[in-house]
């Protein structure tokens, strides 16, 4: 596993750095990057993945861009991600994310 590529997505996915290179992300990117969230392999990112998958200082400045409060960005952030509201995020979840929103 290319952890470089890992890292990049989720660059991407959490700070919106690199969003002219988005198309040089394939599916199997964003597999490996929702495996390496998800922390207990049980196929699923759960609220408290999520929570870890960022640093305090990327959540601290996408909240102030919105104008939220860090817990308020990191509730709107996951259930965008989560589109059926099951508390869990899927592969597919994770993969039609990326793809709506870069
Ligand atoms: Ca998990
Ligand atoms: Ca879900």
């Amino acid at each position: 596993m290319n952890k470089n590529i890992i890292t990049i997505v989720l660059a991407i996915l959490f700070t919106g750095t690199f969003s002219g290179c988005t198309t040089l992300v394939t599916d199997s990117m964003l597999t490996s990057a929702h495996q390496e969230m998800d922390l207990n392999h049980d196929g699923y990112i759960d609220y408290k993945e999520y929570l870890k998958s960022g640093s305090n200082e990327d959540f601290v400045e996408n909240a102030k861009e919105k104008g939220m409060t860090v817990e308020e960005y990191q509730k709107w952030e996951f259930e965008r991600a989560d589109t059926d509201r099951n508390g869990k995020v899927t592969t597919q979840e994770f993969i039609d994310l990326f793809r709506r929103e870069f």
